[in-house]
């Protein structure tokens, strides 16, 4: 509900929303996978994870470095990746879903 009321806020004000872009990378959960499994972006951008399931789901860094915490249908959550890497992960609910963000570095 925070999240949402954020978000609410921030179109209200007029603020720039990276979800808004047609180039933010997105990442889907349904049907109990990740979508898509593996996803490359560039260092410092944002992911917005969005649960289109009817069941809860989390987006949890196998090494804990991130944790979305419960995300309800239409949950929405995003983070920002600085550092370039692999970051695999999973969902606390259903160990069995997985899924992989790839960050290059930025630039030459
Ligand atoms: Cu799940």
């Amino acid at each position: 509900m925070r999240v949402i009321s954020i978000v609410m806020l921030a179109a209200a004000l007029g603020l720039p929303i990276a979800a808004s872009s047609a180039t933010a990378p997105a990442v889907h959960i349904k049907n109990d996978a990740f979508e898509p499994h593996t996803l490359t972006i560039s260092a410092g951008q944002t992911v917005t994870f969005t649960n289109d399931d009817d069941d809860a789901h989390t987006v949890t860094a196998n090494d804990g470095s991130f944790d979305s915490k419960g995300l309800d249908t239409n949950g929405v959550w995003r983070h920002a990746f600085t550092k370039p890497g692999t970051y695999p992960y999973f969902c606390q609910l259903h160990p069995f879903m997985k899924g992989t963000i790839v960050v290059n570095g930025g630039g030459s």
